[in-house]
C-alpha cells in the first residue's frame, strides 16, 4: 500500500526542539551544500570561460537532496545517479580534484579524464556511476542492491533518478523487479518539475509522478520537500533503516527545482520569470543558514564554513587545470572488466 506524507513539518517540529543545540552534523551539511553549490559555479565559470568542453548539467538548486541522503549513508552503502551527478558523487567524499579532473578531462580525474561530467563514478566511494541514457540506471540499480542482498550483506543501495524518467519503461521495470525480489533499494526521484525541456506535468497522467505510481508495484512512497535538508536527511534516515533491515524498496520522491537551465548550454527561458523568481525564494542552502542561525548559529562561524568551501573548491580546480590530459594509449584501457573480452562470442 502507498503511503504518501509531506515530511516538512515533521521535520520543522524536531528542528524547533533543537533549538540553540547546532551540531557538528548540521554544520557539516551546511559544508557539504556550500562545496557542492561553489564546484558547480566554478564550473558554469569554466564552461563560460571556454575551459569546458561537453555537455555538463548543474543540479545548483538541489543539493539538499544529494547532502541528506548521503548523511543517512554508510561507506558501505552504494549510489547511482543520472547525469546530473556531481552533486551524488561530491556528497559521497570522492576528492574534488578528481572530480573537476575528471570533468576536464584530465589523466588525475576520477575515470582517468576518460568519462567527463556526464559519467562521473567512483566505486572506491561506493559511486557505481551517472548514466546518461535517462532511465538505464535503474536496472543498474536494481543489480548492486541484488549483489548486496546475494553477498548477505545489510548494504543498502540508493538510487537518483529524475521526474522524467518516470515515463520511461525502466523505471516500471525496476520498479516491480525491485518489489518481486524484496530488493534493499531507495528510489529517490529528484522532481524540478521539468524533463529537459518540457513540463512534466504537461505530459504526465498523475500530479506526482514517481510517487503516485508506486502503488502499481505495492511500494510505498514518501513526498519529501527537496529543498529542505533537515526534512530530507530525517526521511532518508528513515528510509535507509528500513531497507537495511530488509523491509524491501521504498520511493521517496522529493520536491525541488533547478535554478538553471537543463545543461549548461540552455538558458531555460521556456520557465515563466515569476515561476523562477519565486523558486529562487526557496534556495535549500540560503533556508538551511537561515534556520542555523534561527537556533543559536553564529554568523561569522558560518560566514567561515562558506569561505573554506570556497576555497577548497579553488585549490581543486587549479590543481585538476594543471593535470595532463591522458595518454592516447590509454584510449582502449578500462574498456573491459580483468580478463579481456576472450568469453564474448
Ligand atoms: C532514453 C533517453 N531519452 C531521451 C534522452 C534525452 N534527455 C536527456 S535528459 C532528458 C530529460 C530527463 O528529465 P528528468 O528525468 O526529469 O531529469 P532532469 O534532467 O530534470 O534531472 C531527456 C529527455 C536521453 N538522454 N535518454
Ligand atoms: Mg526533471
Amino acid at each position: 500500500m502507498t503511503r504518501s506524507k509531506t515530511a516538512s513539518a515533521d521535520a520543522a517540529a524536531e528542528a524547533e526542539a533543537q533549538e540553540g543545540e547546532v551540531t557538528s552534523g548540521d554544520l557539516s551539511l551546511l559544508a557539504t551544500m556550500l562545496r557542492m553549490r561553489a564546484f558547480e559555479q566554478r564550473i558554469y565559470d569554466a564552461f563560460s570561460e571556454n575551459k569546458l568542453r561537453g555537455p555538463t548539467h548543474l543540479g545548483i538548486g538541489q543539493e539538499a537532496i544529494a547532502a541528506g541522503f548521503a548523511a543517512a549513508l554508510e561507506p558501505k552503502d552504494s549510489v547511482l545517479s543520472t547525469y546530473r551527478g556531481h552533486d551524488h558523487v561530491i556528497a559521497v567524499g570522492a576528492p574534488l580534484d578528481e572530480v573537476a579532473g575528471e570533468i576536464l578531462g584530465r589523466a588525475t580525474g576520477l575515470c582517468g579524464g576518460k568519462g567527463g561530467s556526464m559519467h562521473l563514478a567512483s566505486a572506491h566511494h561506493g559511486h557505481y556511476g551517472c548514466y546518461a541514457i535517462v532511465g538505464a540506471h535503474l536496472p543498474i540499480a536494481c543489480g548492486v542492491a541484488w549483489s548486496a542482498k546475494l553477498r548477505g550483506t545489510d548494504e543498502v543501495t540508493v538510487c537518483f533518478f529524475g521526474d522524467g524518467t518516470t515515463n520511461i519503461g525502466a523505471f516500471h521495470e525496476a520498479l516491480n523487479i525491485a518489489a518481486v525480489w524484496k530488493l534493499p533499494i531507495l528510489f529517490v526521484c529528484e522532481n524540478n518539475l521539468y524533463m529537459e525541456y518540457t513540463r512534466t506535468s504537461e505530459v504526465t497522467a498523475v500530479e506526482r509522478p514517481a510517487a503516485d505510481r508506486a502503488a502499481s508495484y505495492g511500494l510505498e512512497a514518501l513526498v519529501v520537500d527537496g529543498n529542505d535538508v533537515t526534512a530530507v536527511l530525517e526521511v532518508a534516515r528513515d528510509a535507509v533503516a528500513a531497507a537495511r533491515s530488509g523491509n524491501g524498496p521504498l520511493l521517496i520522491e522529493a520536491i525541488t527545482y533547478r535554478q538553471g537551465g537543463h545543461s549548461r548550454a540552455d538558458p531555460g527561458d521556456y520557465r515563466k520569470e515569476d515561476e523562477v523568481a519565486e523558486w529562487l525564494t526557496k534556495d535549500p542552502i540560503t533556508a538551511y543558514r537561515n534556520a542555523l542561525e534561527d537556533r543559536g548559529a553564529d554568523p561569522g562561524e558560518l560566514d567561515d564554513i562558506q569561505a573554506k568551501a570556497g576555497a577548497e573548491v579553488e585549490a581543486a580546480f587549479e590543481s585538476a587545470f594543471g593535470a595532463p590530459v591522458p595518454d592516447v594509449l590509454q584510449a582502449h584501457t578500462d574498456v573491459w572488466a580483468d580478463g579481456g573480452s576472450a568469453w564474448r562470442n
